[in-house]
Parts: structure tokens; sequence; C-alpha cells
């Protein structure tokens, strides 16, 4: 079969047209600055950087962060992981920092992550009790935004605050909802990780985000695995 002048001017208008719709994959969120602070609720968006809406989406959270007064100041004098810090609150806290969840509506807003940590520890000698909640999404103009709320950090006056000094949310968009790992292919390996969550009830197998893991989890995964996305 040959291809005529006007297929590939065709061609040309589809390839045309598919790179001025090319998907945004990615958004990320600047999180320098952001403050730790009693009581102190904050918001950062990834705008101008916008993302499509897709049927799964992988987050991480990766920050530096110092304490800049009292006794955070004295125990985090220089830039810490914020994986440290949270885990040094409430051990295994800091797992929440990354995941991945399905939205198979593909529409924004969506919320990715909504964890609240809550934690006690003794800094030098003062008994602490620490509380933040964490929100990672895509609002309706498509922007990501992490909000920092909810937090307690008490005695604040003794305790006193941190800053991030470097620090990013990432979001990627996963074109495939069946794609577990994230790796831009599905196969065999998502669908043993899928089966491993699933036989654990994991929050990570609720396919439709209903809250629930039950069949209708593994009946809607085991249809986009094999529609192959
Ligand atoms: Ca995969
Ligand atoms: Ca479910």
């Amino acid at each position: 079969m040959s291809i005529g002048a006007g297929s590939v001017a065709a061609l040309v208008a589809v390839a045309v047209l598919s790179s001025s719709a090319l998907a945004d994959d990615q958004a990320v969120i600047n999180l320098t600055g952001l403050r730790i602070k009693h009581a102190t609720n904050q918001n950062k968006s990834s705008a101008p950087d916008a993302i499509d809406a897709g049927p799964r989406y992988a987050y991480v959270i990766d920050g530096m962060v110092k304490g800049d007064s009292g006794l955070l100041a004295a125990l985090y004098p220089s830039p810490t992981p914020l994986a440290t810090v949270l885990e040094s609150f409430q051990p295994g806290a800091s797992e929440a920092l990354a995941g991945a969840v399905n939205d198979l509506a593909a529409a924004h807003p969506v919320v990715m992550m909504d964890q609240t940590f809550t934690g006690s520890t003794v800094i030098l000698g003062v008994p602490v009790t620490f509380g933040a909640r964490f929100v990672v999404g895509i609002d309706a103009s498509h922007f990501a935004y992490f909000s920092l709320t909810n937090v307690v950090i008490d005695p604040s006056f003794l305790v006193g605050s941190m800053t991030f000094t470097s620090g990013t949310a990432t979001i990627n968009r996963v074109a495939c909802a069946a794609d577990s790992n994230c790796d831009g292919f599905v196969n065999g390996d998502d669908y043993d990780l899928f089966a491993s969550w699933f036989d654990a009830a994991s929050p990570r197998a609720d396919h439709n985000r209903d809250g629930f893991v039950n069949g209708d989890d593994y009946d809607l995964f085991a249809e986009a695995f094999d529609a192959g996305c």
C-alpha cells in the first residue's frame, strides 16, 4: 500500500495535534521555605506547572528541614531529611511520603494523599506532642498542591519550629491503572505486585478507591491488565 500526499498531510496533522496535546505527565511543587510551625496552616502549589488527568498517579515528598527555634534548633541545627524527623516522632511514618493511587474517573480535582501524623517523644528531657496533616492533590485548574495543616507542636514556645531548606512534592501521571509499579509498562511484575497487595488486603489493592479491598478490585484490575492498558 502506498501512502499518498494527502495521507502524509493527515499524518503530519495528527502528529502536530498530538504534540500540541502532548500529555503533561508531571507536576513539581517546590516546598522550600514551608514552615512546620504550631497552628500554622500552609499550602504550596505547582502553578504554573500543570498536570493532565490520568487513571493513576505516583507521588513522592522529599525534603530537608532544619530547626529554626527552640529545642528543634538544638536538635536539628543543619538540614536533615524530612523522613528522619518524621520517624523520630512517629516510627514508620516516612513510608507515607511516597505512594501511588488510582483515579479511574481520570478527572480533576483529585486527592492522592491525606495523611495525619501524630506522635510524642522526649526531646532533651521535655515531653513533646506532635501532629500534622499532609495533603497532596491536584485542583480543578490542574495544578498540584501540598498542604500542611493541623500542625501541633506542644509545648510550642519551648520546642520551636522548623523550615524546609529544600524539597519537592512530585506527582507523576501514570497512563495505565494496572501499572502497579508505575514503570510505564504493564506486565507480570504488576500482576504479582497487585496480587500480593490483594492477598494482604492492603489499601494499595483498592483499585477503584472506594475504601474497600474486595472482588470488585480484583476484577477491575484483571480487566485493565488484560486490556494491556
Ligand atoms: Ca509496571
Ligand atoms: Ca475497592
